[in-house]
């Protein structure tokens, strides 16, 4: 066994108060392809150029057909060993929480219960009227769904590029962040603000950084352990 992941191990397992932060290399392995790495999530377009209120605006079909396609994607791709490796560590007291960037729902789908998704989720809708959300339970079929209530027409509830992250999750986050002695963080780039700072605060507050990716990321210079490596391989050698 690769020393840094028994070292690794041995801090999870003696931490006051672990918490993992997440992106979308901790999916990969569902299947679910990441925004950056080979194989991006939409060949002809930048996530940049979709995940955005002017692009919602522009052209609202073309952007529910890319979250459409990502919907049936993740509602067909299951949990990996990584998810459930994280489920297990939260069920043995271990890690106290999990902050993704993620917006697939994977972490809960594998038993996680504390879970904070500084993106909001694929598996809501909020109405661009009167501002009421739905849970979704399957992938949309309408071109347009249009709001119950007030005929308005739905938007995905995640954080577009250019919105602000809503006040009350992002405090939550930075809160664990604070609270935390180690920090997991899992299958990220580090690229996208402000979700990017929490493992700095984490580390401002003296907290050990232990990354694991299957590539050096911008958060890598500030990790105290990196593990290269898949998530759904590595996550499960933390648990005993
Ligand atoms: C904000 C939801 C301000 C949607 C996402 C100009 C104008 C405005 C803002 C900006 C600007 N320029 C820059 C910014 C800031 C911008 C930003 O950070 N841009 C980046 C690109 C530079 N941020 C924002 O716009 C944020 N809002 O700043 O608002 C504001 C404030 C007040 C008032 C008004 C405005 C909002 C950002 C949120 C965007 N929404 N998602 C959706 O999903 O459709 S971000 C999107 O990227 C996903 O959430 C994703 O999770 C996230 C980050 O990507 P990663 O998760 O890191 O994934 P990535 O593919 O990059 O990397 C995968 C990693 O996994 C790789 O390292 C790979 O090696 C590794 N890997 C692969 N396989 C495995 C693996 N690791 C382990 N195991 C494996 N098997
Ligand atoms: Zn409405």
């Amino acid at each position: 066994m690769d020393v840094a992941v028994l070292k690794a191990a041995e801090l999870v397992h003696k931490s006051a108060f672990c918490i993992a932060f997440t992106g979308a290399g901790i999916s990969a392995e569902s299947g679910v392809p990441t925004f950056r790495g080979a194989g991006g999530l939409w060949e002809r377009y930048k996530p940049e150029e979709l995940a955005t209120p002017e692009a919602f605006e522009r052209n609202p079909e073309l952007v529910w057909r890319w979250y459409r396609w990502r919907q049936e994607l993740v509602y067909n791709a299951k949990p990996n060993p990584g998810h459930l490796a994280l489920a297990e560590l939260e069920n043995l007291g271990v890690i106290k929480a999990i902050i993704t960037q993620n917006v697939d729902g994977l972490h809960q789908r594998a038993g996680s219960k504390n879970v904070v998704e500084l993106h909001g989720s694929l598996w809501r809708a909020r109405c661009v009227k009167c501002g009421l959300t739905y849970r979704l339970e399957r992938p949309v079929e309408e071109i347009l769904p249009r709001c119950p209530n007030c005929g308005g027409l739905l938007r995905p509830d995640v954080v577009w590029f250019g919105e602000p992250l809503p006040q009350d999750v992002w405090n939550k986050a930075v809160e664990l962040a604070h609270k935390s002695d180690v920090v997991l963080v899992i299958g990220t780039s580090g690229v996208v603000y402000p979700a990017a700072y929490i493992p700095h605060i984490a580390k401002r507050n003296g907290a050990l950084v232990i990354e694991i990716n299957t590539e050096e990321s911008a958060i890598t210079p500030i990790a105290d352990i990196f593990i290269k490596g898949r998530a759904g391989v590595v996550l499960p050698a933390l648990v005993r």
